[in-house]
């Protein structure tokens, strides 16, 4: 744990009542930081009391998740290590990539609560008021590039698999990896990455997951929301932290040589076999039948052409 900020939090979250001068020893900073910092988080929405001859006590929480919050009972050997979290962010994916650039662990984790930019496939728009869970995974995976779809593969994999076991709602994945929860979006995943010929130098896997924002009126007939399905608002903490695990799972695996796996798995979480569907892609639209998809995560489509591989576009079901 890096920022000052968690630090106290984690240590009044594990002491009943702890004074200025207990927290400055313990964390060998002055008062004046630690004063600081728990004015931060009370700007945060933290409630905590300050008795003059006791010290700090913790009476409340908002649902914001900090490191010390998400890193609670979080045991992953990669992902999730370390967490920065932002009120606001014009993009997490940008923020991510600007930290690659300085140097920093495989596993980062940045997480904002808005963004002023937020962005999907194509440069597109991506909607990100307050309450929802936007986030990116910083990772060196020590694999071709051919295998980077896998590593986005078990994203979607594991936020499908967490909205299923967590809160019991069910959840399919569109290729290429959007999460549909009865038809509409919840959740989109945008990759970006820097590799060679045979291997990757980085990659940042963003993950933006409707959790208790509301929705822009011009999406609510594609688009839906984990309140508006469970009809209660739904812990950001809990969910990133039941993401972060599975994705780490996922991650592992897909190290050791089991991305055969999370194909299938992947293959398990989607409806479109045997669909008729069209896709647009740059230069063309097509028509045919789902076949399967690949272990590059392209798209084998059944058209009067014969199978053709579809390696990006749009899907509409026909
Ligand atoms: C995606 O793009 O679905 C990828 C979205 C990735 C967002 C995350 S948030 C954290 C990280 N930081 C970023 O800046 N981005 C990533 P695509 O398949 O191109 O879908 C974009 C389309 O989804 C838009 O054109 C809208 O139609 C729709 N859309 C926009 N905002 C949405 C939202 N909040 N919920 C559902 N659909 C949305």
């Amino acid at each position: 744990m890096n920022a000052l900020k968690d630090k106290i939090l984690a240590s009044l979250q594990s002491h009943d009542v702890l004074s200025g001068q207990q927290l400055a020893d313990m964390l060998g900073v002055s008062r004046t930081a630690i004063w600081k910092q728990v004015n931060a988080l009370r700007s945060l929405g933290y409630e905590i009391q300050a008795t003059r001859n006791k010290g700090y006590r913790l009476l409340s929480s908002p649902d914001i998740p900090l490191e010390a919050e998400v890193a609670k009972g979080l045991q992953t050997t990669v992902i999730g290590r370390s967490l920065q979290y932002f009120p606001s962010l014009s993009s997490t994916n940008s923020y991510a990539t600007s930290l690659i650039q300085k140097g920093v662990d495989e596993g980062t984790v940045v997480v904002a609560d808005i963004q002023t930019t937020g962005r999907g496939r194509k440069q597109r728009p991506w909607s990100s008021p307050s309450g929802g869970l936007w986030f990116s995974v910083i990772l060196y995976p020590p694999l071709p590039p051919t295998k980077a779809m896998l590593v986005t593969m078990a994203s979607s994999i594991a936020v499908a698999e967490t909205f299923q076991q967590m809160l019991g709602l069910y959840a399919f994945i569109k290729w290429p990896n959007d999460v549909l929860i009865n038809g509409k979006k919840v959740c989109g995943v945008l990759t970006e990455l820097d590799a060679e010929m045979d291997q990757l130098h980085y990659m940042v896997v963003g993950i933006g997951i409707n959790v208790n924002n509301d929705l822009e009126p011009s999406l609510d007939h594609i688009a839906t929301s984990l309140q508006q399905e469970m009809e209660s608002k739904v812990s950001r903490i809990q969910l990133l932290r039941e993401i972060l695990k599975r994705l780490d799972d996922y991650y592992t695996l897909l190290l050791r040589g089991k991305g055969e796996h999370i194909r299938a798995t992947w293959l398990s979480y989607t409806t479109l076999l045997d669909k008729t569907i069209s896709v647009t892609t740059v230069n063309a639209e097509l028509k045919g039948t789902v076949v399967s998809v690949d272990d590059d995560g392209s798209l084998l489509l059944r058209t009067e052409r014969g199978i053709e591989r579809i390696l990006s576009g749009d899907i509409t079901l026909l």
